[in-house]
């Protein structure tokens, strides 16, 4: 009853690529970030570290109300606010206070948001 050796380098093999398909599927758009809250709008929690806004991808529903409740915990960086251009998002990003950002994507496709300075440290909304 014992597994041939090349049985269980295919079953390590399989579960590892079951794992990297589990993880892909989390920042790719099909699966939309984040809880929906009572009022029907969709809630993603971020925050803003050295490393940039995280997460830096999210995944949303076109024409549902967006809240990104954002942390900014850092001043090491120049993301001291969230800027989206369409629609206009232009909103202030205090040290160590969580603030949320209310907007709702109306156009699906791809949403850039970031920086002042032309979303240099930033991500991206995909919006379905
Ligand atoms: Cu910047």
């Amino acid at each position: 009853m014992l597994l041939s050796h090349r049985a269980v380098m295919r079953s390590l093999a399989l579960s590892f690529a079951a794992a990297s398909l589990l993880f892909a599927c989390q920042t790719r758009p099909g699966v939309l970030s984040g809880e929906e809250t009572s009022e029907g709008a969709r809630r993603v929690v971020m925050s803003v570290t050295e490393a940039g806004f995280e997460p830096d991808t999210i995944t949303v529903k076109a024409s549902q109300p967006l809240e990104l409740v954002i942390t900014r915990k850092t001043d090491a960086t120049c993301a001291t606010e969230i800027i989206v251009d369409d629609p206009p998002v232009n909103q202030k990003l205090p040290l160590n206070e969580t603030v949320t950002v209310r907007f709702t994507p109306t156009k699906a496709g791809e949403l850039r948001f970031g920086c002042a300075m032309d979303k240099m440290i930033g991500g991206k909304i995909f919006v379905q």
